[in-house]
């Protein structure tokens, strides 16, 4: 019996040493101490024992019944050290690592902030902003606008067609058609926006911006042009910025002109920017052609009004000294954050 009670017992410390988990643990718990455990077996047998041997066979068994639990007392607290030491070891926060740049933002593309100070000069001049279709018809691109049939513009070298009669805008006059079309003076709007042309070189893109403008009202005359051009350039290019008109031609307007503004660089002298002529061409407008007016249902004899035309990259270059059109849709972020 005692040397039973011996194997048991290394059993025991042999079986615990070698047990990985907690249900291995539970396993050897009920196979020695459970109801039909090895241990408790022991002291059901007492009972065929003799009357001298019992108390002392019972105390064995009673002892080491209390080692072996005491055994697995033990493993089982180290067990659960073991786990929650590793639990906390899992669920570690490094809180030496350095946190995502909160400074890193964004900021507005050069042609963005070009368009908004474009926008602003002219809204502080009571115009308002309309924006159109870039998908529009032959006829309100081309027709209403006094564009004849035999116009170059109407070659498909230099427009984007979609059909015969649909095309990608190649100026945003368009927006102004249907303006007048659908309102009645006094009119007094600004139309920024994408236009499509077949061009492409290093000051020209097949895909670039534009914003027209267009008053129209009782007795508008060049006066009323001249004196709001001159008023967007010095608010865009400098208060001391000098203009000058030289005639020209669109079908859309009669007379025509283009304006010019006395170089900002070299303030007049000659340089690279101006060519060396000290004046540098910003816009084409005119005096919207009585045609136009008429295809727009306005009566000529009863209002007139101005009309111009602003390409925003040729502003967006001339104002940040940009040097060729193509860095503007690179999208190089060395060139796109000296604009912050
Ligand atoms: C330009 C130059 C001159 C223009 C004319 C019109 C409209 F719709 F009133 F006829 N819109 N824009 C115009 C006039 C555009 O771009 C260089």
């Amino acid at each position: 019996m005692l040397e039973k009670l011996k194997e048991i017992s290394d059993a025991v410390s042999e079986r615990l040493s070698a047990v990985a988990s907690l249900a291995e643990l539970s396993d050897l718990k009920v196979r020695y101490l459970g109801k039909n455990g090895e241990i408790t077996a022991l002291l059901k047998g007492l009972k065929n024992c003799s009357s001298e041997e019992r108390p002392v066979v019972g105390k064995r068994i009673n002892d080491l019944r209390q080692a072996v639990e005491k055994m697995l007392a033990e493993k089982e607290e180290k067990f659960a050290a073991f786990l929650k030491e590793k639990k906390l070891k899992e669920e570690e926060i490094d809180i030496t690592l350095s946190l995502p740049d909160k400074n890193a933002c964004g900021s507005l593309h050069p042609l963005t902030l070009a368009k908004n100070e474009l926008i602003q000069a002219f809204t502080g001049m009571g115009f308002s902003v309309m924006e159109g279709v870039e998908v529009e018809e032959d006829y309100y691109n081309f027709q209403l606008l006094n564009i004849p049939a035999d116009h170059p513009a109407r070659d498909m070298q230099d427009t984007f067609y979609i059909t015969d009669s649909i095309l990608l805008r190649t100026q945003t006059s368009a927006v102004q058609a249907r303006t007048m079309l659908t309102q009645k003076p006094p009119i007094r709007i600004i139309c920024p926006g994408k236009v499509y042309r077949a061009d492409d070189d290093a000051t020209h893109s097949p895909m670039f911006h534009q914003m027209e403008g267009l008053v129209v009202d009782k007795n508008i005359n060049i006066c009323d042009l001249k004196g709001c051009l001159d008023e967007f350039a010095r608010n865009f290019f400098g208060a001391d910025t000098k203009t000058r008109l030289r005639p020209s031609f669109f079908p859309f307007t009669e007379p025509s002109m283009e304006m010019d503004v006395s170089c900002f660089m070299c303030h007049g002298k000659g340089c690279r920017l101006c060519k060396g002529t000290g004046w540098i061409e910003v816009l084409g407008a005119g005096i919207v052609n009585p045609v136009v007016l008429q295809n727009c249902g306005i009566d000529p004899n009863e209002y007139s009004g101005f009309a111009f035309g602003i390409g925003i990259e040729r502003c967006a270059m001339l104002k940040y000294g940009i040097p060729d059109i193509r860095i503007l849709f690179e999208n190089d972020l060395r060139f796109l954050r000296q604009y912050k």
